[in-house]
């Protein structure tokens, strides 16, 4: 039987030099490289919607017993095959699955706001602490911002999934960051792409600036949660 794992992407992303022709032999084998793709993004499927069920029971429960969140938002994407391979490319990975799974953490993510700064590293304990969930990475921008302001915290967790024949250990980034980090980042991405990645000086001052401002805010309603807690207790 064939190894799924060790089959090449660049092969099962259709854009292989080595097919010679549309014989028989080679419709079978497109077919079962496509066969070999899905299944292989069918584990990060399951590890995304393994997580993101955690990550609801978790909101609703908060909902319920704490009548409040630290959970504002969710949203969750997989990475395109084509996006996949660019990376691969760029790292310089094997285009084999084996070697796709050990360096490229990102095809399943998931990225969570919260209200609150103090809200994100809990939310982080509550997830990790997790009998089946694994910590692999963890980069705390949040604790130290890069220097063109961006804030929130990656995490790279993994999670099984348990398949018809197989268990799989499947990685999942996790981005959390306040609604205010949030708004931030995707304003810079947004620039950093219209201009290509070369964004004028004066430009990435001002979005420096623009962090800083968005900083105090987190740390402004920081304050003010903790009095009102105060007052509440
Ligand atoms: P996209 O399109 O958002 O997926 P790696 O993910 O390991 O290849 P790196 O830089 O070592 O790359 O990982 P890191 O620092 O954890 O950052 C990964 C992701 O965080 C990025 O994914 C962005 O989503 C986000 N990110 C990191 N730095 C910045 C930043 O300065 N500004 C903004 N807006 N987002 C940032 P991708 O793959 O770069 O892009």
């Amino acid at each position: 039987m064939t190894n799924y794992l060790d089959l090449p992407l660049i092969e099962l992303a259709g854009r292989s030099a080595t097919f010679p022709g549309p014989g028989a032999d080679d419709v079978a084998r497109a077919h079962a490289s496509r066969k070999a793709l899905e299944r292989f993004l069918m584990g990060y499927r399951g590890a995304l919607d393994e997580m993101l069920t955690k990550i609801k029971i978790l909101k609703d429960e908060f909902e319920v017993v704490h009548e409040y969140s630290p959970i504002e938002h969710v949203n969750s994407r997989m990475k395109s095959p084509e996006s996949i391979l660019a990376k691969v490319e760029l790292r310089g990975v094997g285009h084999d699955f084996a070697a796709i799974r050990a360096n490229i953490f990102d095809i399943a993510g998931i990225r969570i706001t919260c209200a609150f700064i103090s809200d994100i590293h809990l939310l982080a304990e509550m997830l990790t602490r997790q009998r089946d969930v694994k910590t692999l990475q963890v980069k705390d921008y949040v604790a130290n911002p890069k220097p063109n302001g961006y804030k929130s915290l990656h995490l790279i967790v993994s999670v099984p999934v348990f398949m018809s024949d197989r268990v799989e250990d499947v990685p999942v980034e996790l981005q959390i960051r306040t609604v205010a980090m949030d708004f931030w980042a995707s304003l810079e991405h947004k620039i950093y792409y219209k201009y290509d990645r070369d964004v004028p000086a004066h430009i990435l001052q001002e979005l420096k600036r623009a962090a800083d401002v968005a900083s105090d805010l987190d740390q402004t309603m920081e304050s003010l949660r903790s009095e009102v807690n105060a007052l509440k207790a």
